[in-house]
């Protein structure tokens, strides 16, 4: 990975490679942590964070839902942040915010354990390839399930549920397809293993429920408005596996990710085998949202404040 100079943990701004905890901290052993994945992007307006609120309030979401109490506010993150991105230099970048049980306390009871947080930037390219987002990728349905939510919290963006997307992507990845789709206990289709996914028949557009076992994503909230912007019917509702591989598009979207377009599904071609017209539309909307170029949208950009952009030190 690009490493930067600086990384923010509780309050402190320490140098990339200080940055370090101790190996009893309850996170590593049980997965107790939440986190988000923002991306800051060099817009016609400056360094801009792309819904910096909305990611802040759903890792307070997820914080909740693990009886986790957040020691730093929304305004108190968003501003270190900021300051974060302007310290390191950077115009655009990767943001990855992190509350986890700390050192202090073992056995899996975490309410004793201290919550730490930390925050780092870093500069991440595109995260399936540059080819996979003109092109498109190849996915394949995994064999392991995405997590329920009998036994976890699909909407929670928590460490340990991680493990799952783990699992599918080395499945994936070793059988040779750039990203894996999950699918529930029933067979309907979930997500990737950090995307949200988007069928298209008949120039509707259909994606699984918000409710479903799936993280709402907020690119995928973007992604629908976009779509609908644009005058394009988009459903949500079930999907069923033999939908995927008859589908005339599919695209993914995450931050990570962006907006990337599926080529073919299990050995299937997706339309013709290349990203069709729907997911082009939307995908240069997106685009253009991310950097500023669309007014329609200039509301999901927070500006880094000039002053946090002077490189310091
Ligand atoms: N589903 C999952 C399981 C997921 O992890 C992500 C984000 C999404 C959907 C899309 O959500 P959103 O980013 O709000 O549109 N995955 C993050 C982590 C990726 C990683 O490798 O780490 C991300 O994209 O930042």
């Amino acid at each position: 990975m690009k490493q930067a100079d600086l990384i923010w943990m509780n309050g402190e701004f320490v140098a990339w490679e200080d940055a370090k905890v101790h190996v009893l901290t309850h996170g590593l052993h049980y997965g107790t942590g939440v986190f988000e994945g923002i991306r800051c992007y060099d817009t016609e307006i400056g360094p801009a964070v792309f819904r910096h609120e909305d990611h802040y309030r759903r890792l307070a979401r997820s914080a909740e839902l693990y009886y986790m109490p957040m020691p730093y506010d929304l305004a108190a993150l968003r501003a270190a942040t900021h300051e974060l991105i302007g310290r390191n230099g950077l115009r655009s970048c990767y943001i990855r915010p992190l509350a986890y049980r700390g050192y202090g306390q073992m056995g899996l009871n975490p309410l004793d354990a201290p919550v730490d947080v930390t925050i780092a930037v870093w500069e991440w390219g595109a995260y399936l390839g540059e080819e996979g987002k003109s092109k498109g990728i190849r996915a394949k349905v995994s064999s392991w399930r995405r997590i329920s939510p009998e036994s976890l919290i699909p909407s929670a963006k928590a460490s340990g549920q991680y493990l799952n997307s783990v699992l599918a992507k080395i499945e994936s990845t070793k059988a040779g397809y750039e990203e894996a789709i999950l699918l529930d206990d029933h067979g309907r289709v979930c997500e990737g293993t950090g995307e949200n996914i988007f069928v298209v028949w008949d120039g509707r557009i259909v994606t699984p429920p918000a409710a479903s076992s799936i993280l709402d994503g907020i690119t995928r909230k973007s992604a629908v408005q976009i779509a609908r912007d644009l005058g394009i019917e988009v459903i949500e509702r079930d999907i069923a596996r033999a939908e995927l591989y008859l589908a005339d598009e599919v695209f993914m979207t995450g931050t990570a990710a962006e907006l990337v377009p599926v080529r073919e599904i299990d050995d299937h071609p997706i339309g013709g085998g290349t990203p069709g017209e729907i997911t082009r539309a939307v995908q240069t909307v997106f685009e253009d949202a991310l950097h500023g170029r669309d007014e329609r949208y200039r509301e999901w950009l927070d500006p880094v404040p000039a002053r946090a952009g002077a490189k310091v030190g």
